[in-house]
This record gives C-alpha cells, structure tokens and sequence, in this order.
C-alpha cells in the first residue's frame, strides 16, 4: 500500500495523516545520555549506585565526553525529527580536578552547551544524587547527618543553576528531573522522619528562587531498589503530596510502580492535578529492570493518553539502560519506539471511540479499538521518515552495525 492509498484510508474513519505527521515532528523526546555508558559519567569509573543495575558488558561503551557525544550525535541522525537530550549532574566535565557536586557549575557545562547548539538539541538535566561517597549508606536529602543534606541540598541548587543556564543558552526550559535513591534495606523503625527531612531538604532546595520560566523542576517517585527494598523515602504518596504543595510537577517513571499496575491509568489524574505530566518511559521486566522500550501494550497505552490529553502538556524523557546489547542501538529503537506509539495514537478517532463509549456501544467500541489496530500505520511512518530524510525501516540498524565495527569496537 502507498502512502497516498493509507491517507484515504484513514480519511474514511476522519483520520488526518498530514495533521499527525506534522503534529508528531512536533513532539521532541529527550533522550537520557546515560544509556551510552551504563551512567557511568565522569567522575569515577565505579558503577551506579542508589538502588539501580546496568546488567551486561556489551563492548564500546562511551568512556570519555567525546565518546559520549559522537555516539549521540550518530544515534539522533537516525532518529526522525528535533529532540532534546537528557543529562545528568555526573556527567559534568572536569578538568584536571574533579569539581565535587555541591560546587558544580556552568563551567562543567560549558562544553555540553557548545555541542547542543552544534547539534541542533535542547538539554535537560538532572541531579545526580548517586554514585558518590556521600550516598554510600543509600541516604541523601533524607539523611540523619545533617552534614550529608547540607552537601546534597547544596548539589540541588547548583543544578537548578545550571538549568537556568542550559535554558538560557538554548533557548528552551530546561527540565530538571530529582529523583533521590533514599531508602532502607530492612523495615524502619521510623518511617516518618526521614520523610521529613527530605521534605525540609526539598524546601531548602527550592528556596533559590529558579526562574519558572527557564526551569521546570519534577520530582520522581519509586517503590523500592536494589539493597532498598523495605522502604523508599519518595514513595508516590509522599511525591504527589509533596509536589501539589510545592506546586511542582511528579514524575511517572514506568518502571516504578508494582507490575501489574497501569501507569497509563495514572496519567489523566496527574494531569487534572498538576496541569502537565513529566513522564519516564522504561520498561520493567519483572522488576524496575529498565529494559529497552518495545511496542508493547504498556508503552501504547501511555502513548495513547498523552495524545488524547495534548502532548504539549507532557514532559516525555525516555529512561532505561541496558549494557548487554549496542547501547547505540537501544537509543534509537526506544526512540523510535516511543514515535512510533505516538504516532499510531495519533492515527485513532478518540473522539468517535468516545461516543461508543458515552452511548453504552461497548460492544462496537471494543471490536472498532482492535480493528484499528491493523490500519496501515507503517505508510504513515514511512512517510513520516521519509520526510525527515530517516530511513523508515530496519535498514538503520546496518548503520549502527558499521558503526559498531568502525568507532565502537575500537575502543
Ligand atoms: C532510578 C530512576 C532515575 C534514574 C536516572 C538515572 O530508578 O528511574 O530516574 O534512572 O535518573
Ligand atoms: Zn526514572
């Protein structure tokens, strides 16, 4: 089938290809650097800690900011449309001596906002509350040391510095995602007060006076990690409580919630709440294991709500790391992934599915929502790609191939 017949197609059931095809280069994802080398970053060469596993030793990870840099840079041309890229605070860049977290600043930044406007990306960032002597017990903003908050409280206004910055220089809010590891092992005897003091840590952070129209600060719930299974100090509950307050915006991770729960079901609540929804898109297989997104029902499902409820209202970052397959690879199926779930989204009449809905036509409602399913959203794609000057198919992979022979294997 040609593109032109699927248009028609689509046309019958009221479908716009040309609006969804204009209406997805709309949407820019931003992409988490920290797939290409495992969040290693660039300060020790240990791994992550906090609570989360890369698994795998698959060769040619990036090792230095370059690297980094060159496989993004290879990774977003293969990738349709203008998307944003998602750093951490431990990817700063030293000279010489480490900067230690609490003095982070522009300068460690500096080269990263040379190569988004090289590149052609907006950044995003994050706090890196994690790998670092001062969260070895598995406690941050929630410590009972007030010397280890008063570091990490220190840490979280110089990123929203930062995010000040990267808007600034760029031109686009920035972003700025903090999730902390907090946590115990076993049952506390107090489940209370480190609440508490992450709330108080929290305030101190945002006493500095961001400006709200270059920083969009999240907060990001979690169930448990690894070492961290009895009790996380940011568990929903508290987040959600915690960001109405403070009038700051939660942030669904996907892989953070019981497995059997929806997470797109979560979406439409947050939304009437806060206004706008910052999204993690990962996967977890069995637990919070951030695998590679696939077109499975869970992604689609989100991806169906954040159409219905207008893109523009979402923060979309995407959130997994897998070192056991080509981490360049993993960049561009998940994101193309996550287009390719918007865009079959965008292609289903919500509003005539609704009507069945509002009127009790259960039945038809249920056969039309399969049925749609097998439309022709491969043309669609197709052309999408086309336009952005992107192969539309698998052929991309015998790029990251030669790729991998050329640069990453050399390694
Ligand atoms: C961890 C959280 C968090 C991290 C990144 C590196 O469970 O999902 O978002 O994955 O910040
Ligand atoms: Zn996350």
């Amino acid at each position: 089938m040609s593109y032109k017949e699927a248009q028609k197609k689509y046309a019958k059931i009221g479908i716009d290809t040309e609006k969804a095809i204009k209406d997805l280069g709309k949407i820019a994802i931003s992409l988490h650097c920290w797939q290409g080398d495992d969040v290693g970053g660039f300060e020790t060469t240990g791994g992550a800690s906090g609570g989360i596993q890369t698994t795998g030793n698959y060769p040619g990870k990036a090792r230095t900011p370059q690297e980094l840099m060159k496989d993004l840079e290879f990774a977003l041309a293969l990738i349709p449309g203008r998307h944003r890229v998602n750093l951490h605070a431990c990817y700063g860049i030293h000279e010489g001596k480490v900067t230690d977290r609490d003095k982070l600043s522009e300068k460690n930044f500096e080269p990263w906002v040379k190569w988004a406007k090289k590149t052609g990306v907006k950044l995003d960032f994050n706090p890196t509350f994690f790998s670092h002597p001062m969260a070895a017990d598995g406690l941050t903003l929630s410590s009972p040391d007030s010397k280890v908050r008063n570091f990490w409280i220190k840490h979280g206004i110089q990123c929203l510095k930062i995010g000040e910055y990267f808007a600034k220089e760029l031109k686009s809010p920035c972003g700025i995602n903090f999730w902390c590891p907090d946590g115990y092992k076993d049952e506390p005897s107090d489940r209370l007060g480190p609440r508490k003091r992450m709330a108080d840590s929290l305030d101190k952070i945002f006493k500095y006076k961001y400006n709200k129209k270059l920083v969009i600060p999240t907060f990001e719930s979690k169930l448990f990690g690894i070492g961290l299974e009895s009790y996380t100090v940011n568990s929903h509950e508290f987040v959600m409580g915690y960001a109405m307050k403070k009038g700051i915006l939660a942030l669904l991770d996907m892989g953070h919630f019981h497995l059997t729960e929806s997470v797109a079901d979560k979406i439409s609540s947050f939304l009437m709440t806060f206004g706008k929804v910052a999204f993690h898109i990962s996967r977890p297989v069995r637990w919070d294991s951030d695998h590679v997104i696939r077109q499975n029902d869970d992604l689609r499902a989100c991806a169906q709500e954040i159409v219905k409820m207008g893109p523009e209202n979402f923060i979309v970052a995407l959130d997994y790391f897998d070192a056991s397959i080509n981490r360049v690879a993993a960049w561009v199926l998940g994101m193309r992934n996550m287009q390719k779930e918007l865009l079959k989204a965008m292609l289903v009449p919500w509003k005539d599915l609704t009507k069945l809905q509002d009127t009790g036509a259960l039945t038809a409602q249920l056969v039309l929502q399969e049925e749609y399913k097998n439309y022709p959203v491969d043309e669609v794609w197709a052309e999408f790609c086309k336009r952005n000057g992107v192969v539309a198919d698998e052929a991309w992979f015998k790029q990251v191939e030669k790729y991998e022979k050329d640069v990453l294997l050399k390694r």
